[in-house]
């Protein structure tokens, strides 16, 4: 039986991912907005205490800069105005404007908007503000999470904000970096495995070198990113790489590989994976399933970030 996308997607049935984040954000999304942005504001403020922004650059704001200085010509009401809106996901001129952004501007964004709230230049959260008994369930839920678990509800709840014009305009992202020069590569060491494809994906990505690294991928092959549907098609995943994948470190530990039908190989990864964002700070347990063709592309990859690091140790079938 020839694979599929959606058989591929079952490789390696036992990885745990951490559902707890989708279960959290689904939780998070039935609070009114003033209770999901003074949540994000208190549980911002706790993270803060063990780990930083490493760098506030790593999204470039130059795309965000009318829609902030216009922000910041407001008064106070017509700010928190604006920042419910973007958790009501409301249809407004900025709210679109929001939604066109990729993941790291809208990043950027509310990076800049909390550096405000804090200077007293944009609307604080009121001070002695009350969140509901539900709020807080949510908050306390997020502060047992592991730290690659925290970051990643909180990114998530920025890129779901806003209003999404359903893919009709282009998405703004950040320009286009240059590959890293070859002679500064590093060259990733996988225990247990041994795969050229698979160790030319961790490079390249490293390298921030998207047009060696689609080559490795099949025409109609397919990325799967943590909790998200199945991003399909060479072009497709292309545009992802540019728009949403600048500057990751992945940093793989162990891997095993198997032979699957029709002379196809599955091979599961697990290791961490920095953001630019938090750097070293934050290590998120991930792993990598991959379903590689008898030509040795790449016809399916999903990368999970993990329910717990003892699944770092999880190879098996
Ligand atoms: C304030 C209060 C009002 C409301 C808001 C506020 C601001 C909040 C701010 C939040 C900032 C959050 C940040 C989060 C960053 C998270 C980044 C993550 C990145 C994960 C990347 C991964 C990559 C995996 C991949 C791999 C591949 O092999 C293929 C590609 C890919 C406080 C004002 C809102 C400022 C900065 C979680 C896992 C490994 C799939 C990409
Ligand atoms: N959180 C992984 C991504 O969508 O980029
Ligand atoms: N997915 C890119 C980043 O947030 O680091």
């Amino acid at each position: 039986m020839p694979f599929t996308i959606d058989s591929a997607r079952n490789i390696f049935p036992n990885t745990l991912a951490a559902d707890v984040v989708p279960a959290t954000i689904a939780r998070f999304n039935q609070l009114s907005a003033e209770d999901q942005l003074a949540l994000i504001w208190f549980a911002y403020l706790e993270m803060g205490k063990t780990i930083t922004v490493a760098a506030p650059g790593a999204a470039s704001m130059q795309f965000a800069q009318s829609t902030m200085d216009q922000i910041k010509k407001m008064d106070f009401k017509e700010q928190m105005q604006v920042m419910c809106d973007l958790a009501n996901r409301a249809d407004t001129p900025i709210c679109r404007t929001y939604g066109s952004w990729s993941a790291n501007i809208k990043l950027g964004f509310w990076y800049q908007l909390g550096e405000w709230m804090e200077d007293g230049t944009v609307a604080p959260i009121p001070e002695g503000y009350q969140l509901s008994a539900n709020a807080t369930a949510v908050l306390n839920a997020i502060t047992t999470l592991d730290q690659g678990q925290q970051i990643t509800v909180l990114r998530n709840a920025v890129v779901d904000m806003g209003f999404d014009t359903k893919g009709g305009s282009k998405t703004i992202a950040e320009p286009f970096v240059p590959p890293q020069e070859v002679s500064k590569r590093t060259n990733v060491t996988i225990e247990g495995l041994q795969n050229a494809t698979v160790t030319s994906y961790m490079n390249n990505l490293n390298a921030n070198d998207f047009d060696a690294l689609i080559e490795l991928f099949a025409p109609d092959g397919a990325l799967q990113p943590p909790f998200q549907r199945p991003i399909v098609g060479k072009e497709a995943v292309l545009k992802f790489f540019r728009e949403d994948c600048q500057n990751l470190k992945l940093i793989p530990e162990r891997g095993v590989e198997e032979p699957a039908d029709d002379g196809y190989t599955q091979i599961k990864v697990t290791g961490k994976v920095q953001t630019p964002w938090f750097g070293a700070s934050v290590g998120m347990n991930m792993a990598w399933r991959f379903l590689i063709g008898p030509d040795n592309k790449i016809f399916f990859v999903a990368i999970d970030l993990l329910a717990s690091p003892k699944e770092l140790l999880n190879l098996a079938r």
